[in-house]
């Protein structure tokens, strides 16, 4: 994991300092790409604790199509807590677009279910793409996530936006598309929790998992981390072994995976390190 190190180090030298929606403002670049071979481990950060069980949790939820907060609370997930309103509704976020995209004619589109089917039968197909960005269903820039919700829309804009998967020599790629990346807070999350999904769906589809490929629109540290105790202390340290992932089981669909069946094995990280988010 020294390209994480290497992106932090990248957007403090290459960054300029901008204003942002929150109004803590950040220090952003803008197109990146990183690249993690899933044969050499499972990309789980090892500079600062990550907390798997909460990576794990918000894919299983976010698989299930659920938009709604509550499950994540009761296994003591709280990523989503700031966005929700009082009853813990998100609006049309991921779980709905991946799993009910809605068109024109009534029907809903089942995109992950229709992408299993489609790399099992045309592994060499260009089109195994899955888009979260329904313009329909984007939140009003101006407004509060809870206002949104009221009003329909999403509770945040999708940031992992798009991701395509790519099949060669019996291995299964997948690249991602984040419009807008939180480099501390977000962007470790969000390759643990890319890289688990590639997992499962090249167990679905009898592939092997070949790369994660992340690319970044606005990469963006923010002000507010930019401090000794949080992004200097990261950079202090050494990275260790990655860990290895092991899935016990092969459920019948990519939509019935549960907490038992994953298990990261090795994973001896340097300490979390707390650092305030931006809502
Ligand atoms: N963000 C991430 N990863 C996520 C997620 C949010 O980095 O998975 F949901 C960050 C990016 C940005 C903020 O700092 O949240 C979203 O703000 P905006 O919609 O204005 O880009």
């Amino acid at each position: 994991m020294q390209v994480y190190l290497e992106l932090l180090r990248d957007v403090i030298a290459n960054g300029q300092d901008q204003i942002d929606r929150t109004g803590v403002g950040t220090r952003a670049v803008f197109g990146r790409q990183v690249r993690f071979n899933l044969a050499d481990g499972f990309p789980l950060l090892t500079t600062k604790r990550v907390p798997f069980k909460s990576v794990v949790g918000e894919l299983l939820w976010f698989l299930s199509g659920s938009t709604n907060n509550t499950w994540l609370r009761e296994q003591g997930i709280s990523i989503w807590n700031e966005w929700a309103t009082e009853n813990g509704a998100l609006g049309p976020i991921y779980g709905a677009q991946w799993r009910a995209w809605p068109a024109a004619d009534g029907r809903t589109i089942d995109q992950l279910a229709e992408l299993v089917t489609s790399i099992r039968q045309r592994p060499h197909s260009r089109r195994l793409i899955i888009s979260a960005w329904n313009p329909a269903d984007l939140p009003d820039e101006t407004l509060s996530p809870q206002d949104n919700v009221r009003a329909g829309r999403m509770a945040l804009a999708p940031c992992h936006c798009l991701f395509q998967f790519h099949v060669a020599q019996e291995r299964i790629s997948c690249q991602l598309y984040q419009r807008s990346a939180d480099l501390f807070l977000g962007v470790p999350f969000n390759i643990a929790s890319y890289a688990l999904l590639t997992h499962f769906i090249a167990q679905q589809c009898d592939l092997e998992p070949g790369e994660l490929i992340h690319t970044f629109g606005d990469l963006h540290l923010y002000r507010n981390h930019l401090t000794p105790e949080i992004v200097y202390q990261q950079l202090e340290r050494e990275p260790r072994a990655l860990p290895r992932l092991v899935l016990h089981q092969r459920p019948a669909t990519l939509f019935e995976y549960t907490f038992a069946d994953i298990e990261i094995q090795g994973y001896d990280p340097h300490p979390a390190i707390r650092a305030p988010i931006a809502v």
